[in-house]
């Protein structure tokens, strides 16, 4: 079982497309175990992005990230950190293959709608930026709300 980071960037919440992009990974079968609606400010988008420091769009895109609301969940399931990745297509949306997020509802790398983690160590890097542990769900601890009681 894997965990990832997912972030619904602010042209996606804007453009009214967190259903459509939270859909895709609910229905591939991945388990949302924690989520939330916020302000990134530009203190945790240095660090989530601290890889990317010194290169042309850095700057730019601590400004993206950081101009309005997005939608942070952590997801669940095997290969959760591929399964994402495939979902949402490749960096660019040019070269992102028909049927995935980036290449049905984006046009340019500077606003590609999502992000996903890209490994096993910066997956629990992510997760630990956005989330307290205490935050995340323990699904199997849950009794299955189809279970009527009356
Ligand atoms: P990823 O989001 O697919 O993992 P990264 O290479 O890690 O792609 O880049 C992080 C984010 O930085 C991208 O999703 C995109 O928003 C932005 N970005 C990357 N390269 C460029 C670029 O050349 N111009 C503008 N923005 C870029
Ligand atoms: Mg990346």
């Amino acid at each position: 079982m894997e965990r990832t980071l997912v972030i619904i960037k602010p042209d996606a919440v804007q453009r009214g497309l967190i259903g459509e992009i939270t859909t895709r990974f609910e229905r591939r079968g991945l388990k949302i175990i924690g989520m939330k609606l916020m302000l990134i400010d530009e203190k945790l988008a240095r660090r989530h992005y601290g890889v990317h420091e010194g290169k042309p769009f850095f700057e730019g895109l601590i400004r993206y990230i950081t101009s309005a609301p997005v939608v942070v969940m952590v997801l669940e399931g095997p290969n959760a950190i591929e399964m994402v990745r495939r979902t949402m297509g490749a960096t660019k949306p040019l070269e992102a293959n028909p049927g995935t997020i980036r290449a049905d509802y984006a046009v340019t790398i500077g606003r590609n709608l999502v992000h996903g983690s890209d490994g096993p160590e910066t997956a629990v890097r992510e997760i630990s930026l956005f989330f307290a542990e205490n935050e995340l769900i323990s699904w199997d601890r849950c009794t299955d709300a189809w279970t009527f009681e009356e």
